[in-house]
């Protein structure tokens, strides 16, 4: 039986080459030698709010920006969260095994938590769903980027605890991160994560930004003092900008090096534009022609969840059974 890959995107926003470099672009290459599993976790959008006329709408361009990447749905199973109820199931029963003081610990629950004037229990019990979602399939590996990898150990110690007092019953998944732009920065404040909640024009580049766009906000990103590309004195902001042109040419570091050091800024970022735009003509293209066919995002979405229930509620049931909850007895037999 191949390994299972699990992963999974909010809809909180346009995604962005953040979300692109450090996971999306590892989903859709790594697919084909995985049984793969990628979800749209909605559940984990409404833990801080979300317009709920326009969460529906980010759901479906989520969706077909997935397929525009290269998801594959012959062969990889894309799901909307909600659509499965056992990814919460699983969440009730392990918010039970779980100490609230390891969610307490988490720098993303402590960075949002102090963005908001009420802190919703669902920001406090996020990195237990996003176990859920992992241990619901018996995930062996989840692409992701370095964000991300705090939540994972805690999924591992949230399987392992529950496996020490109920039984062997989880697979331990392991973090895949790609190795280079596992962190994409914001491109006005290269100190901060890009991020798809994070206000400002010059933040962040969405992938379905037009050319013009995208080359306005790297020509306006915030750099340093210096005149010109230094590797071993080069700011954030310039490291940034290296690690993005790097991590969608995908030359090695030698290459990169010898063709930069020395280039003034203003030629590295129409460079560094040039890439961006080129490496996104392809999936913008085919996010049109997706959108244009009418009802088959809303088909792919439908076929992911019916495909996924079976492996969902056979964990469920396992689970239960190991915590010593109610199971209906199997149809006696005639
Ligand atoms: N800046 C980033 N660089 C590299 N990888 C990133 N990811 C997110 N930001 C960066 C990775 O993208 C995947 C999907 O992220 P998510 O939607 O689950 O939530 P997030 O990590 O909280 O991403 P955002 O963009 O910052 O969303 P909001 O603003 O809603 O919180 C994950 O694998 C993540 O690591």
């Amino acid at each position: 039986m191949k390994t299972r890959v699990l992963s999974g995107i909010q809809p909180t926003g346009s995604p962005h080459i953040g979300n692109y470099l450090g996971a999306l672009k590892n989903w859709a290459k790594i697919q084909y030698d995985y049984d793969s599993i990628y979800c749209i976790v909605d559940l984990h959008a409404i833990t801080t709010y979300q317009d709920p006329k326009e969460l529906r709408g980010k759901i479906e361009e989520l969706a077909a920006v997935l397929l525009a990447i290269g998801i594959d749905p012959k062969h990889s199973a894309l799901v909307v969260q909600s659509s499965v109820p056992e990814h919460a199931e699983l969440a009730w029963m392990l918010t039970c095994v779980t100490p609230v003081g390891w969610l307490e610990r988490m720098t993303q629950y402590k960075a949002k938590s102090a963005a908001q004037e009420t802190i919703g229990d669902g920001l406090l019990q996020y990195p237990v769903l996003m176990a859920a979602d992992i241990l619901l399939y018996q995930a062996g590996i989840v692409p992701v980027g370095d964000d991300q990898t705090q939540h994972l150990e805690l999924a591992r110690d949230i399987a392992q605890r529950f496996n020490s007092l109920y039984g062997e019953t989880f697979v331990m998944p392991a973090t895949h991160l790609p190795s280079v732009g596992a962190r994409i920065m914001g491109l006005d404040d290269p100190e901060k994560k890009m991020s798809k909640s994070t206000a400002g024009a010059g933040h962040a580049i969405s992938l379905l930004d037009p050319p013009d766009a995208i080359r306005k906000k790297i020509m306006r990103s915030t750099t340093d003092s210096n005149p010109d590309v230094d590797f071993e004195n080069a700011g954030a902001g310039v490291r940034n900008l290296l690690t993005i042109f790097q991590a969608f040419i995908e030359w090695p570091d030698e290459q990169l090096r010898s063709h930069f050091t020395g280039m003034r800024y203003g030629d590295l970022k129409k460079q560094v534009a040039e890439a961006v735009v080129s490496a996104l003509a392809p999936i913008q293209e085919r996010y049109r022609q997706i959108t244009a066919e009418r009802g088959y995002v809303a088909a792919v979405l439908d076929e992911g969840a019916r495909r996924v229930s079976p492996l969902a509620k056979d964990t469920v049931n396992q689970v239960k059974q190991a915590m010593g909850l109610f199971t209906p007895p199997a149809p006696l037999s005639k």
